[in-house]
This record gives C-alpha cells, sequence and structure tokens, in this order.
C-alpha cells in the first residue's frame, strides 16, 4: 500500500497559570484528537509567557506542570514532537526576520495586543506587540499545514498567513500557508463562569470565573454551583439570550460526548440547581484520570525531562532546516 505523507500541524500553549478547561476543550482536546493524522509538533510557549510579567521559579514550574498535563491528557510522544519554546533558537530568529515585513499598524491593531494593554496598562512592551511575530515563527518553521487554537487566536493565524505569503512574494517559495483548526461549534470559545459575555481566561482576577485541569472536585463543585445563568428556568441551547446555561451545556458535552440537543432532552423540567452539578460531576469525573495520571508523571521528573529533551533536539532539526532556506533566500552570506 502506498503510504501518504503527513503534513506538519503546530500548537502551542503559555506556560502562564493553571491551564483551564477553556484551554483543554478549545485546544489541547484537538491536539489529542489529530496526532495520528499529522505529524505533531506541540510546543510550551515560554517565550510568548514572557510578555506579562512571570515570577521566575513560578515560570519554571508551569513549564513542567504543562508538560506533565500534554501528556497526561494523552499526546503520545511517540507519535508527536514536545518541547520548550525557548530551547530551540530558531525561534527568535526566525521572529527577528519577520519583524522586517510586519508593520507597527497591523501588530498595534490586534485584539489580544489591546485587551492585555490595557489589562497591565503598567507594562506594555514592544513583546507583547510583537507577540502574533513570534507566533508566525513557531508556526511557519515547522511548514505547519494545520493549527489547532481556539476562537481568541483567529486573527493572529490571519496575520500568520499574511506573513507567509509577504515573505513567498517577495523571496520566492518558502513557507508552507496554514490553516486553522478552530471548532466549529461554541467549544471554540468557553466563557467565564462568572460572566459569559467574556471568555473563560486563565489570567481573571475572579477565581470563580475558571476551572482549571487541577482544581479537585469541591472546588468543581462549588465553581459550577456559582456559575451565572439568567432568571428563568429552561435548560436551552441558545447562545444569544442564554450564554450561561449555553456555556455549560458546551461543557457538559464537551466532557460526555453527549450531543446538545441529548443534553437538553436529558434536563427538559429540571432545575438549574440539578443541572449546574451533573455539569460539575461530568467535569470531575473528567479530570480525575488527567490529574491521577499527571500527578504520577510529575514524581517522574527524570522522564519528563528525557521526553523535552528529545522533542528539543528533533524540533532543533527541523527549525533549522526552514531557517537556513529562509537566511539562503534574503542573501546571508554562507561562505559558499
Ligand atoms: P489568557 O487567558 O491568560 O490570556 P490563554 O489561555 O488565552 O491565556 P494560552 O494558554 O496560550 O492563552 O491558550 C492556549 C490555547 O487555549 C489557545 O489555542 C487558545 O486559543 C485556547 N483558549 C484559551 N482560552 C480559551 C477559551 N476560553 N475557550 C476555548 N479555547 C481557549
Ligand atoms: N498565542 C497562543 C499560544 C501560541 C501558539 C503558537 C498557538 C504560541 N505560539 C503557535 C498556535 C501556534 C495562545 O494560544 N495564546
Amino acid at each position: 500500500m502506498e503510504e501518504k505523507v503527513k503534513s506538519s500541524l503546530f500548537s502551542a500553549v503559555q506556560p502562564s497559570g493553571a491551564v483551564t478547561i477553556g484551554n483543554y476543550i478549545g485546544a489541547i482536546r484537538n491536539f489529542v484528537k489529530l496526532q495520528d493524522e499529522y505529524n505533531c509538533i506541540y510546543a510550551v510557549a515560554d517565550l510568548h509567557a514572557i510578555t506579562v510579567r512571570q515570577e521566575p521559579a513560578v515560570l519554571r514550574r508551569n513549564t513542567l506542570e504543562l508538560m506533565a498535563l500534554f501528556l497526561a491528557c494523552g499526546i503520545d510522544p511517540k507519535k508527536c514532537v514536545l518541547f520548550v519554546q525557548s530551547h530551540v533558537p530558531a525561534h527568535c530568529e526566525l521572529a527577528w526576520v519577520l519583524n522586517t515585513i510586519s508593520y507597527p499598524g497591523e501588530l498595534s491593531r490586534m485584539t489580544q495586543f489591546k485587551d492585555k494593554s490595557a489589562k497591565h496598562a503598567e507594562n506594555v512592551n514592544m513583546g507583547l506587540m510583537d507577540y502574533p511575530v513570534l507566533m508566525a515563527a513557531d508556526i511557519l518553521l515547522y511548514q505547519a499545514a494545520l493549527v489547532p487554537v481556539g476562537a481568541d487566536q483567529k486573527q493572529h493565524l490571519e496575520l500568520t498567513r499574511d506573513l507567509a505569503i509577504r515573505f513567498n512574494n517577495r523571496y520566492g517559495q518558502t513557507f508552507t500557508v496554514p490553516d486553522g483548526y478552530i471548532l466549529k461549534d461554541s467549544g471554540a470559545r468557553i466563557m467565564s463562569l462568572a460572566d459569559p459575555s467574556k471568555k473563560m481566561s486563565k489570567s481573571d482576577d475572579n477565581p470563580n470565573a475558571f476551572v482549571t485541569m487541577g482544581d479537585d472536585r469541591d472546588s468543581i463543585l462549588r465553581k459550577f454551583k456559582r456559575a451565572v445563568t439568567d432568571s428563568d428556568s429552561e435548560i436551552r441551547y441558545d447562545p444569544e439570550n442564554k450564554p450561561g446555561v449555553s456555556n455549560l451545556l458546551t461543557i457538559y458535552h464537551a466532557f460526555t460526548g453527549k450531543s446538545l440537543a441529548d443534553s437538553e432532552r436529558e434536563f427538559a423540567g429540571k432545575g438549574y440547581g440539578e443541572f449546574k452539578e451533573a455539569v460539575g460531576e461530568a467535569v470531575a469525573d473528567a479530570l480525575a484520570p488527567i490529574q491521577a495520571e499527571k500527578a504520577r508523571l510529575l514524581a517522574d521528573k527524570a522522564y519528563i525531562n528525557s521526553i523535552i529533551s528529545e522533542g528539543d533536539n528533533a524540533a532543533f532539526r527541523m527549525a533549522r532546516k526552514t531557517l537556513s532556506k529562509v537566511y539562503r533566500k534574503i542573501g546571508f552570506y554562507s561562505g559558499e
């Protein structure tokens, strides 16, 4: 049988705090799903994380924890390359080159830049503005055809495509122009439990707004019990008029695999209290085995380090190949 050459896929998560169920549903769950179909490369994006202030010891710990979480969620290091972004210098090197074809106007227009600048008004640094250029470098280095992310990253992916096309037009075919893999349903954007008009974010000041992958059963049940719904009592999927209830149905669907329609039927005629408890139970049940596996992995740091070191080496080689091509196209002297 003829073997089909697999396309490459790239994604990353920042080690900037406790990973939420929003990150899991919108992104990490899909990393696992796509690993047989693509050559997958997944990074812990520590270079991105320092665009907002990080406590060094916490950043170090979060990097290890995120790697353990990737593995615990079912990302198989035999099928995928798992590495730490700062261990592969080509990311910064390509970002520098891409900076020379990026314009301040397009970067300052990015929604995330505007949001994060407002949120961290005391630290609006160049890295925050350059964030999407570094993200483009991440993706383009691996000639990724597909990038699984949540809906909030769509604008950054469009910029990545623009930069790839701009570079290819100027210097000749160099980069694969990537497509986003963004869920079509509301799983692409899980909303805050405290305010369903905002996305669930791990950096929310209100810890009741998000559920992390590490929360214990009691906290999970408590947070869902407090989740904001609305004043009528119908359990119906209608994101426009019932954003809170619809968000809970989306989460229930994601963790149980039951369709939205089946879930609506299951809770027909029941009260919000019972519904919220069932969602909390479903999430706690689904997270328990992931949490146990993560704890088991963290007890064997040498194993995680060996996965990282293998991943770093593989990523380094792939990235170098693209970077050498870029340097050649630009006209950097190579001695030949
Ligand atoms: P912060 O919320 O602190 O700004 P973040 O969680 O958005 O950080 P990352 O950790 O880099 O930032 O996100 C990892 C992945 O999770 C990305 O693909 C992002 O699109 C996705 N993601 C983030 N929040 C959600 C959400 N609420 N719903 C669905 N996907 C999400
Ligand atoms: N900015 C992303 C994380 C990230 C990423 C990437 C995602 C960094 N580099 C490359 C996809 C591809 C975020 O989700 N906040």
